[in-house]
């Protein structure tokens, strides 16, 4: 068989499951930490339930795939998984399902790693939204889920710190309404309400305008040029947070073309 021949008959079984996300869909990447309970509690032993070193890991490997040349509008951070909102335009890899998995995984596996110094792996999905607005309900759903964990994650180990073991620890959170978390933490002396929001929100990035001296070679003069700098936010606001996610897309969808050049297939 001539190789061309071969070539086209084995691309075929290559490509058989290759999906493209349809145009004027936002995608929302989300990538979740691969057995992060063992890496965080056995292997490197972090703070509980919160460490800052952690959270430091896992802001770089956003940063680093919101810097990555797709044009992101959103990143969000909670726990061990990262949300990336793209562009509703955003035309990487040409929106291939597999390509933007893979990739994503791959990058955010990366960047989490080098940061923290040991191996941790990603899993990645994408969920495909037909709007701003249910972009935003995607959105506000993490936030709700990141302030669930936190209180029972606080409760569990304050309880653990109280000399409860495992078992008893989760038996004494379980069923507990949101009044009654608090109300047992604040009987173990902590005031939920005076953590970090970071650790009871989650962390958002998002690109800021700042207007900067350039230079126009052609002219040979000074310019004012408008760049974008990717802010961390560690105080995302209780209320009006979903608002914010409209704002941020319809800004985006307001810039005349998608700023960054779009990640290119190899
Ligand atoms: N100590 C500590 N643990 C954390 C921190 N952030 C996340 N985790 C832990 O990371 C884990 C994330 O949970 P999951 O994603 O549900 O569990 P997983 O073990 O990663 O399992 P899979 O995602 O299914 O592979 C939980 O056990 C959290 O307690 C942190 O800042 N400190
Ligand atoms: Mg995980």
């Amino acid at each position: 068989m001539k190789f061309t021949q071969l070539e086209s008959q084995m691309r075929f079984y290559e490509t058989a499951l290759d999906q493209f996300v349809p145009p004027d869909m936002f995608i929302v990447a989300r990538m979740d930490g691969r057995g992060f309970t063992r890496l965080t509690k056995e292997t490197l032993d972090l703070e509980k339930p919160f460490d800052v070193r952690f959270r430091d890991a896992m802001a770089a490997a956003v940063m680093h795939l919101m810097q990555g040349g797709a044009n992101i509008t959103y990143g969000y951070v909670q726990s061990d998984e990262i949300s990336l909102l793209f562009h509703r335009d955003d035309q990487s890899f040409n929106r291939k399902h597999r390509k933007l998995l893979s990739i994503l995984a791959g990058e955010a596996s990366a960047a989490f790693t080098y940061s923290i110094g040991h191996m941790g792996a990603f899993d990645c999905r994408l969920c495909l939204l037909p709007n701003e607005e249910k972009a935003a309900d995607y959105f506000s759903w993490r936030a709700e889920d990141a302030h669930r964990n936190s209180l029972s994650a606080w409760c569990y180990w304050k309880l653990r710190e109280s000399g409860k073991s495992a078992g008893e620890a989760t038996k004494g959170v379980e069923g507990l309404s949101v009044g009654e978390k608090n109300q047992l933490l604040f009987d173990l002396e902590i005031n939920y309400n005076d953590l970090p929001a970071w650790q009871k929100r989650g962390i958002g990035f998002y690109w800021n305008q700042s207007i900067q001296r350039g230079f126009n070679p052609v002219k040979r003069e000074e310019t004012p040029v408008v760049r974008r700098i990717l802010k961390q936010e560690n105080e995302l606001p209780l209320s009006g947070y979903r608002e914010m996610i409209v704002e941020l897309i319809r800004s985006s969808l307001e810039e005349k073309k998608t700023t960054g050049e779009a990640m290119k297939i190899p």
